[in-house]
């Protein structure tokens, strides 16, 4: 593959510093954006944080009681996530002037292929000062650039200096700046993987890259040669410019076919909560669930259903693809195969992560507070009952 120059933006705190653009009172102040407080009493999770408030230890999902003990003189503030919709579409607006290859990732940070964009000399650092330069200037808001061959490296580099970060490296510089960062930097490297290879003393990223691969496959399957690949910082995923994820889905086969329902129903609700996980980490929302199955010798059924809503939360994922699982089976059945998928998800540039509604932002708040729980502890660390749903 030839030489690519790809560029990772994110911007600095960014609910908290449009808060602090608008509002010059607020500006050098802890500013903590989330659920209300109260004093303390509140539930809720903080959504970011100026950097003046990460000074005392307060960050995006820390439980907003936590942050109040911490901070009690910071300023609390519910957000305006219509404002930062509007902002993220500006911030895009701009990129969009650069490059056309951007793949937006969140609604602060996007993906940009640089590889074209390089007429009469202008080096990567200097269009990535300019796009900085413009954004503050359009936008008055202040981001973080990382350039580097490939997208793992660029995201890594982008996070290296924040706020106001821009940092270079060039296909010589990898190893040295890739090797010494501790292996939870690489992606794909969640709590889990990242204690099955503490276990097998591989602490760094240098380590994984001098460890064989056959070990790593052996541990890990086809896994352990992406990691090792990663390790050694080969990444050639493509800006994936017109590749948004058009759907999230996950399976199941059974070990044998089954006819057991109350296997079946467990595996579906677990399911559900994969995809419903994934899809926050996508922050995407979709309208159509999905319900795969199939039959004992290979035939495959799919029935879908369309919200008038979209949504990632696992309970609405898991009661209709319920309702479909309930409407489809026959006693007799024997089920090779469940899947659920959720897709038809909406404007790819800016996913609105966040709710208006109080009781809704309720349950994203308990949902983003099991996911943290299932990175730290794996997946089946918490598990909701399943419903009994009359029948
Ligand atoms: P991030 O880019 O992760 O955070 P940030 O921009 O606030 O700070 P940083 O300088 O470290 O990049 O997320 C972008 C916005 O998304 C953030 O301002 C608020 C929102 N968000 C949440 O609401 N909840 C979360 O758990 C996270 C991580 C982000
Ligand atoms: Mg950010």
């Amino acid at each position: 593959m030839p030489e690519r120059i790809i560029a990772h933006m994110d911007m600095d705190a960014f609910f908290a510093a449009v808060e602090q653009r608008d509002n010059p009172a607020l500006r050098g102040k802890p500013v903590i954006i989330g659920a209300d407080p109260k004093g303390g009493q509140g539930r809720g999770v903080v959504a970011t944080c100026s950097y003046e408030a990460r000074k005392y230890n307060i960050h995006s999902a820390l439980p907003i009681s936590i942050a109040y003990r911490r901070c009690p003189q910071g300023i609390y503030l519910r957000g305006n996530h219509q404002k930062y919709r509007e902002v993220s579409r500006q911030i895009f607006a701009v990129l969009k002037d650069y490059t056309p290859d951007i793949q937006p990732v969140s609604i602060d940070e996007a993906f940009m292929d640089l590889t074209g964009c390089l007429s009469d000399g202008r080096s990567p650092l200097d269009l990535c000062r300019a796009i900085k330069k413009d954004i503050r200037a359009r936008v008055g808001l202040t981001a973080s650039i990382g350039i580097a061959p490939n997208k793992m490296i660029a995201k890594i580099a982008s996070d290296y200096n924040k706020p106001d970060g821009l940092l270079e490296i060039k296909p010589d510089q990898v190893r040295n700046f890739l090797w010494p960062l501790p292996i939870g930097k690489i992606w794909g490297v969640g709590k889990h993987t990242e204690s099955a290879l503490h276990q097998l003393q591989i602490k760094t990223v240098g380590e994984l890259a001098r460890t064989p691969i056959e070990a790593l496959s052996k541990r890990f399957g086809t896994h352990g040669l992406h990691l090792h690949q990663l390790a050694n910082g080969i990444d050639e995923r493509p800006v994936a410019v017109d590749d948004e994820i058009k759907s999230v889905s996950n399976e199941h086969t059974f070990e044998q076919d089954t006819t057991d329902q109350e296997e079946i129903i467990d595996r579906l609700l677990y399911l559900s909560e994969k995809v419903s996980r994934r899809m926050r980490k996508h922050d995407l929302k979709g309208k159509t669930v999905t319900l795969k199955i199939r039959l004992k010798g290979f035939q495959t059924f799919s029935r879908a259903e369309t919200l008038d809503h979209r949504t990632n939360f696992s309970d609405t994922i898991y009661t209709t693809a319920l309702h479909l699982y309930k409407i489809f089976f026959r006693p007799g059945m024997h089920i090779r195969l469940i899947g659920v998928r959720v897709a038809n998800f909406e404007d790819p540039y800016v996913r609105d992560s966040l709710f208006e509604d109080p009781a809704e932002k309720r349950d994203e708040d308990l949902h983003r507070a099991c996911d943290q729980i299932k990175d730290k502890f794996g997946e089946r660390a918490i598990r909701r009952g399943i419903y009994k749903t009359g029948n």
